[in-house]
């Protein structure tokens, strides 16, 4: 294995155009921020670097809507995310901003490089150019008539209506979003990063020298490399941005993605001015570790446009792991900024003052580090307060509560070890290598779990050895169990520091202890008999249902706010006068109704068509219950080919009108007809 003399560890750049929430979380912050805390616990040179990625189209557009400056969103958003990360313990070296007079100038020098080394070619195509405004628009900057459904509202990369990917020239009647006038077809030309060429280098990297990747991580970039790569434009017609530095590009800037990876050597360089230190090994030596963390949508750009750009200059380091994590959920639903579907970091800690750690946790024995993975709330509750709660403070509060109790807060001293004893210290000693081993490897909710288990052993270790009894008649025995007691303890607060940094801090304040090192895990010498322990305090309290409630009542408000906005679903395609014609729809009236037996959706009606009294399934079981609907008038297709559903004959279809979060309404005639009268 290659040694390694220091680490250079990024988290990818959040953009600045709306806070964090658990999403980047879980899938980057909290593990990067682990890694950086564990690399340097055990003693090693570390960089950790972030900041806020503020250019791009995105930024422009928010800027629009709000009637504000660019800068003014990213000044907004650069002072909510950098506070939110401090508050959650998110140890960067540096957070800066790609607005920063140091990177402007890092990311310009990066690509003239480039530029004069003939590593571009140069391309004209044609793009659509407002007049009016005398700019060239971005995609999303142009709307029109989707060709796939008729929806006139699409944007020139996507219909959102029906998800196609678009291009802009495929769009019907499009419209400048800046004036609303006609945009015409106008050549530009542009900067391309020719990847296609770098391809056998990238199989090479990648496939061959880096098997280690996570799966997910190679498994992306060798469908990538097998659809054949093509060359990248990374330049815009934009006027917020780093300018193209080459004479004639005025109103071009660098393509956001090819600025923003930049942007960790830029904020590097600002934190080595700052701090006196040298930047340059953190970049160009080779006995440095560089590692990205980043969620998946990033990876193309970290394992393969970035790399090609460092090495293409050639002064560079690549990374020596791209750990990239897949998506959490929210409440079984993807987490989306526009929906608001989300919980954010900084109401988060508003919220809950003092749970910094409770977070961090449940994020990270949580993570989607191989598949997607949901938090719910009571998830959330639950591991607060079954093992924060339960298990390690638990531990913790009865070994310092019994040592006050006993011996003043003085640490014990061993009087003779016990076989049970002995294995209790083999098993303390043994969990710092299992850790190490996945910390090293990023499997950070098995190293989690590891550290717990730690916890577990302790309390498992005084719920069996029972001190509060044997105080009477075997005094000097338990001398020995809470010395050891507080020697987990102590090992708690090492093991802990890199996941639940707050807690750990705590835990020494109780122990009266300095901060020790990694290579101190294990060790059963970690306090000395006589010291002195402080009067603690709880570690972790219990989270009560009301509070769980009223986040679940925050979300399912969200839910109905959304549901009003939500756009109605895109018409289906046409069909035929004769084709409805065949619909034979009549008014009907529920005369009975039951639970079909070990289903949960399906409603047995009886019900009177006018025609005949007949059966039909359905399954509105969870929107309706059986004794509430009879007497009710319905709408019914009579004459749709009876079908078996769960060994019943179903003659029929009862309508049912559905809103976009599949909740079902019953629909009928506003007039009291009898059943048997036609719909048409
Ligand atoms: N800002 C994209 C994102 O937030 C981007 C990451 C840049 S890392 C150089 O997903
Ligand atoms: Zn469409």
């Amino acid at each position: 294995m290659k040694k390694f003399n220091r680490y250079t560890i990024t988290a990818a750049l959040p953009y600045a155009n709306g806070p964090v929430h658990i999403g980047h979380l879980a899938g980057v912050y909290v593990p990067a921020d682990i890694y950086a805390r564990y690399q340097r616990l055990k003693g090693e040179d570390v960089l950790f670097v972030c900041g806020s990625d503020e250019h791009g189209v995105p930024i422009t557009l928010k800027a629009r809507q709000e009637n504000v400056s660019p800068q003014d969103i990213v000044d907004k958003y650069h002072t909510i995310i950098k506070s939110a990360f401090e508050r959650l313990g998110i140890s960067t070296d540096i957070y800066s901003r790609t607005t920063s007079k140091t990177h402007h100038k890092t990311s310009s020098d990066f690509f003239r490089k480039l530029y004069d080394a003939g590593e571009f070619i140069e391309k004209t195509s044609e793009q659509y150019y407002d007049e009016e405004a005398k700019q060239f628009l971005a995609d999303r900057y142009i709307t029109g008539t989707c060709p796939h459904c008729g929806n006139e509202k699409a944007y020139g990369d996507q219909c959102e209506k029906c998800g196609t990917t678009l291009s802009s020239t495929e769009l019907i009647n499009p419209k400048s979003t800046i004036s609303g006038n006609k945009p015409v077809l106008k050549e530009t030309s542009h900067w391309y990063l020719p990847l296609d060429k770098h391809e056998p280098f990238l199989r090479k990297w990648i496939l061959e020298d880096h098997k280690e990747w996570k799966p997910n991580v190679s498994g992306q970039c060798k469908s990538w490399l097998d659809q054949g790569l093509q060359p990248r434009a990374v330049s815009r017609d934009l006027d917020w941005g780093v300018p193209v530095p080459v004479e004639g590009a005025e109103g071009k800037v660098l393509y956001v993605w090819f600025d923003a990876p930049i942007g960790y050597i830029s904020n590097t360089i600002e934190w080595a001015e700052k701090e006196g230190k040298d930047w340059e090994k953190y970049w160009k030596s080779d006995d440095t570790k560089l590692v990205h963390f980043i969620g998946k949508d990033n990876i193309v750009f970290h394992c393969i446009i970035f790399p090609v750009m460092l090495k293409t200059h050639g002064e560079f380091i690549l990374p020596e792991n791209v750990p990239a994590n897949e998506f959490l959920n929210l409440e079984n639903d993807k987490i989306s900024t526009s929906r608001n579907w989300a919980v954010w970091l900084h109401e988060y800690l508003d919220e809950f003052p003092g749970k910094e750690d409770v977070l961090r946790y449940v994020l990270c024995a949580n993570a989607p580090e191989s598949k997607d993975n949901d938090f719910t709330w009571k998830d959330f509750q639950a591991r607060n307060n079954n093992e924060l709660v339960a298990v390690f403070g638990n531990f913790v509060n009865r070994t310092l509560v019994l040592t006050q109790k006993y011996y003043e807060g003085k640490v014990p001293e061993i009087t003779t070890l016990t076989d049970f004893d002995k294995e209790a210290l083999a098993e303390l000693a043994s969990v710092k290598q299992k850790i190490e081993s996945n910390l090293e490897t990023f499997h950070f909710r098995e190293a989690l779990k590891d550290a717990m288990n730690l916890a577990r052993l302790g309390n498992k270790y005084l719920a069996d050895s029972e001190p509060w009894k044997l105080i009477k008649t075997d005094p000097e025995r338990v001398k020995t169990i809470l010395n050891i007691s507080l020697q987990i303890t102590a090992n708690l607060a090492i093991v802990f520091e890199p996941f639940l940094p707050f807690t750990s801090k705590k835990l020494l304040e109780f122990m009266n202890m300095e901060k020790a090192g990694w290579d101190k895990l294990g060790k059963s010498d970690l306090i000395a008999a006589g010291h002195q322990i402080k009067e603690p305090s709880l570690l972790f309290d219990k989270i009560e249902d009301d509070v769980i409630d009223a986040q679940i009542l925050k979300l399912q408000n969200t839910k109905k706010a959304n549901e009003s906005n939500a756009p109605a679903k895109a018409a289906k395609e046409n069909i035929s006068f004769d084709d409805f014609t065949k619909l034979d729809i009549r008014t009907g009236v529920i005369l009975e109704a039951e639970k079909v037996a070990k289903t949960k959706k399906l409603l047995k009606l009886l019900i009177d068509t006018g025609i005949d009294k007949r059966t039909v399934v359905s399954g509105i079981a969870e929107f309706y219950n059986p004794e509430d609907i009879i007497g009710k008038k319905v709408c019914i297709l009579v004459n749709l080919a009876p079908r078996e559903i769960k060994g019943i004959e179903s003659k029929g279809m009862v309508l049912m009108a559905e809103n976009a979060q599949g909740e079902m309404s019953f629909i009928s005639s506003i007039k009291d007809f009898k059943p048997g009268s036609e719909i048409k």
